[in-house]
């Protein structure tokens, strides 16, 4: 996998000065590259930049606009992953044969040992995260990394041959893979998501598709067979591929039966665990769970392990994330809950009359079967950000009928907290991402939880 001799004295230009920039810097300057930082807003300085990277990291930076003559200069470029690649700035670089990687690809480069690779629209950072466990409890030398907030470049250098790197992908890190290539990899789902980024879904579904197109059948592709897109993928997947579905007996793989976690194969099918045994809520966590097993069954770890972990494993932050009962209501954290169909989980997994908090950042999603996941369990809507007026006209068409429109998230909860009575649930499930609003998912949660803890027990 390594081509550090490659990349020696090389001057490689990195777009984007957040996690993942930051630590593109870090690897190419750890392999003797000179990288270039090149960041598109000019609010910020090259001081503040420059202080985020460790002591002795030599590096040039440029803010605002990138002079031309840097393109000259270099022979490959580093993209962030919210940087897009089908603009007139990324033509610039195809313009002049410049390579376009992303932090996937230049970190596997890097990297040495096995590698699974996760991604799908839901669900990717609960499995990333319970695939990292179960594979911890069987080796040592596991690293989490990629969208899960971890760069993978930061891990890389110091992998082995004895290393296992569990990696969360989004669409955009995909779009700029070229060699990658997991020895597991796993599509969760495809639903509608970042549709503004990449224009269709049949776009979108290809660009997911993109994390098996290098794989043998030496290799393993966990699919779900219930969604049309994944099933797709099964027909042209390169790799070995091992099948998880809630809603179907499958005669070869692993498969929901009533409350059971089964699998099927060579003709005999054996019960593994039942649902209610985990300590995850929804059915969307019960594919997660499916597909973390499928996962690390492929590489090898013992069942008894694997569902001794899956056993013990609490959800992850952010994501349908029991934090308080405050005053008789119950408050559930489901900031991750960043598209319509992952809100459809967070709502699904509801159990009593909701007020509900959505809006958000328009990523051009269509609200309407979210709305529809409602039934009669949201007593009041509560809408913020950029969307709220496009999300209360659909969930008017709709029939819902109590929708307030909030200025700040701070009203907004304040608003939660006068409509919930004793018995019901409050949920953040917004179903946009924070942006506009919040840097990320995670600070819109965590002010969530911080208003619900600071929350009096009585009136
Ligand atoms: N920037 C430019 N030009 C552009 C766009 C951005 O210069 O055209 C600059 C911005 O000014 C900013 C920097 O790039 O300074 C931000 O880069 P980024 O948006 O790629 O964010 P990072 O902090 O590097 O974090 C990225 C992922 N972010 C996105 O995909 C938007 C993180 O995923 C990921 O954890 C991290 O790399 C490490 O891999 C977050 C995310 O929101 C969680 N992901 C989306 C999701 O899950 O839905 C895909």
């Amino acid at each position: 996998m390594c081509d550090n001799k490659d990349l020696q004295g090389k001057r490689v230009l990195v777009i984007g000065s957040g996690l993942s920039g930051m630590g593109a810097v870090e690897a190419l300057c750890h392999v003797g590259a000179h990288p270039i930082l090149f960041d598109a807003n000019n609010q910020l300085s090259i001081e503040t930049v420059k202080a985020k990277l460790a002591q002795g990291t030599e590096v040039d930076v440029f803010l605002g606009e990138l002079p031309e003559e840097i393109l000259e200069s270099v022979s490959l470029a580093v993209f962030s992953p919210g940087v897009p690649t089908d603009t007139e700035f990324a033509e610039k670089f195809r313009a002049k044969d410049i390579k376009i990687w992303g932090e996937i690809e230049l970190a596997y480069r890097l990297g040495k040992g096995k590698v699974i690779g996760i991604t799908g629209t839901n669900g990717k950072t609960t499995t990333t995260s319970l695939v990292g466990e179960i594979m911890s409890a069987y080796c040592s030398n596991v690293d989490v990394v990629g969208n899960i907030g971890n760069p993978y470049t930061l891990t890389a250098l110091n992998t082995t041959e004895d290393s296992v790197t569990v990696a969360e992908i989004s669409s955009f890190q995909l779009e700029t893979t070229e060699r990658f290539c997991p020895d597991v990899s796993a599509v969760l789902n495809i639903t509608p998501d970042h549709l503004n980024r990449h224009h269709t879904m049949e776009n979108y579904a290809a660009v997911k598709e993109a994390i098996t197109k290098n794989q043998t059948d030496k290799q393993t592709c966990v699919l779900n067979y219930d969604n049309a897109y994944t099933r797709a993928i099964g027909d042209r997947c390169p790799a070995q591929v091992v099948w998880f579905s809630s809603t179907h007996r499958l005669t070869d793989g692993f498969y929901l039966e009533g409350e059971d976690i089964c699998l099927s194969e060579d003709g005999t099918a054996v019960h593994l665990m039942n649902i209610h045994d985990m300590n995850l809520v929804g059915m969307c966590n019960v594919e997660n769970v499916m597909a973390a097993i499928a996962v690390t069954r492929a590489m090898g770890v013992p069942m008894e392990t694997i569902l001794s972990v899956v056993r013990e494993f609490k959800a992850v932050e952010h994501r349908i994330e029991f934090v308080a009962n405050k005053r008789g209501v119950d408050y559930y954290n489901d900031s991750k809950g960043t598209n319509p169909d992952a809100a459809i989980q967070g709502i699904k997994a509801m159990s009593k009359p909701t007020v509900l908090i959505g809006g958000g950042y328009d990523k051009q999603s269509e609200y309407d079967e979210w709305i529809e996941a409602f039934g009669d369990k949201v007593k009041c809507l509560v809408l913020i950000g950029q969307t709220r007026e496009k999300i209360a006209d659909c969930a008017r068409k709709h029939g819902v009928e109590n929708i307030i429109l909030a200025d700040s998230f701070e009203e907004a909860f304040a608003i939660c907290v006068k409509q919930a009575q004793k018995g019901d649930a409050v949920l953040l499930s917004p179903a946009c991402a924070s942006w506009g609003m919040f840097p990320n998912y995670e600070v819109r949660g965590k002010l969530f939880k911080e208003l619900v803890n600071n929350l009096e027990e009585s009136e």
